[in-house]
């Protein structure tokens, strides 16, 4: 079933009691306006917690009252001063309080909602949190987007295909703790998708790795094991490797061609242009755009995570600050010797380091920076009130 733009919300406008789970509804939630009157031709589906994402990992973070008094509902867009949610009760429209910046919410987060007022009370703990180091100078990561469970690292089986990107992909994912799958495209383009396969699957222990041809049907059903009900996942890799493609696929329709614009019933303009779309498989989809040149910083259990034949066995290198070169004592460089490691894996995990490192005392610079202007400013205006 197409789920394009309007009909997506469309899609979740529609209201029913809240009884499922623990959660019993107060009168108040029958006071929740929507956003969209349902469209006749749109199928009216219950969504359930459950359906939406929900784990025993948010319900945790409830306090009694709060199970009471609020709803939880799932980030669907993010605008400047509000943000489109979907909910057990359908599509909400929730304002931000002032000094809460729209920077802080991402695509995919539960949030607590307050009725009658549509307010956005507080963002639940992420399980899985997706950052872009960018702006190293300011002391910033961009948030990408919350609560994604697989990561589709694409790549095509043709000159695409680069093991230093990929393994910059995997450090990204294992360090926000998301699952990855490497999905090879194109492989109806190649007279040997298999050599593909190989070298891929050597980039990590029990690493998922998918070969396909993005434009056949077959698409759905090989990346159906991670696309089941309430489970969510996106889609990163370089231009033209085949992610609107495989998007537009998985949503049953062009969903994801579609600009959010036309998401947003009112013509405002959003500010991040990623959104959640549902998947006929129960599955949900963040756009990600911006996933595409990365950066890596502060992310050094993501790194280890991704080279653990190197981050094991260092553990027994003499010196603790060993860079696996020259130092004696060297358990990497021996394992090298023995045929035990890739000493081009050990090449990329070192640039890699070095990258991350650069970027980590940069980015903690700039923050002990603006911390120390914050103190100069509050002791000016301090200075000022006497
Ligand atoms: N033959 C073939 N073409 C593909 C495959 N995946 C993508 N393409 C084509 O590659 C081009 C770029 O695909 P697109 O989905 O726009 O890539 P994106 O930039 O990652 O979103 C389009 O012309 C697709 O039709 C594939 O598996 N096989
Ligand atoms: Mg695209
Ligand atoms: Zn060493």
């Amino acid at each position: 079933m197409p789920l394009p733009g309007m009909c997506l919300l469309a899609f979740f406008a529609f209201h029913r009691p809240v009884c499922t789970g623990s959660l019993h509804a107060p009168a108040t939630f029958t006071h929740w306006t929507h956003l969209h009157a349902p469209d006749k031709d749109t199928p009216l589906t219950n969504l359930t917690r459950d359906a939406l994402g929900w784990k025993p990992f948010y319900m945790s973070q409830l306090e009694i009252e709060e199970l009471e008094t609020l709803m939880p509902a799932r980030i669907a867009t993010v605008h400047r001063a509000r943000v489109v949610a979907f909910s057990e009760i359908g599509t909400l429209e929730l304002t931000l309080d002032p000094g809460k910046s729209a920077g802080e919410i991402a695509v995919g987060d539960w949030v607590l909602a307050a009725p009658v007022e549509h307010r956005l009370v507080r963002v639940l703990d992420r399980q899985t949190t997706l950052t872009r180091g960018t702006e190293y100078h300011s002391g910033e990561k961009q948030l990408i987007a919350a609560n994604i469970d697989t990561l589709f690292i694409t790549t095509s089986c043709n000159a695409d295909f680069n093991v230093a990107r990929l393994e910059r992909y995997l450090a990204l994912a294992h360090d926000a703790l998301i699952t990855p799958v490497i999905l090879l495209t194109k492989a109806d383009q190649t007279d040997d998708p298999d050599s593909y396969v190989t070298k891929a699957r050597a980039l990590g222990r029990d690493l998922e790795v998918v070969a396909i041809n993005a434009k056949s049907p077959e698409v759905i059903t090989h990346l159906a094991p991670w696309c089941g009900k309430g489970q969510t996942v996106a889609l990163a890799g370089s231009s033209g490797v085949g992610k609107t493609t495989i998007a537009n696929a998985l949503t049953g329709g062009n969903a994801a061609t579609q600009t959010i614009r036309e998401d947003d019933a009112r013509g405002r303009h959003t500010t991040t242009g990623r959104s959640l779309h549902h998947l006929p498989t129960g599955g949900w989809l963040i756009d990600t755009p911006g996933m595409r040149g990365l950066g890596v910083a502060e992310v050094g259990f993501g790194i280890d995570a991704t080279f653990p034949e190197i981050s094991e066995l260092a553990d027994q290198c003499r010196f603790r600050d060993c860079e696996h070169d020259s130092e004696p004592g060297c358990a990497i460089q021996a394992a090298i010797k023995s045929g035990a490691i890739d000493p081009e894996r050990l090449k990329r995990f070192q640039k890699l380091t070095r990258e991350n490192r650069q970027a980590s005392e940069t980015i903690a610079q700039a923050r002990d920076r603006s911390r120390k202007l914050g103190k100069t400013i509050k002791g000016a205006l301090a200075k000022k009130r006497r």
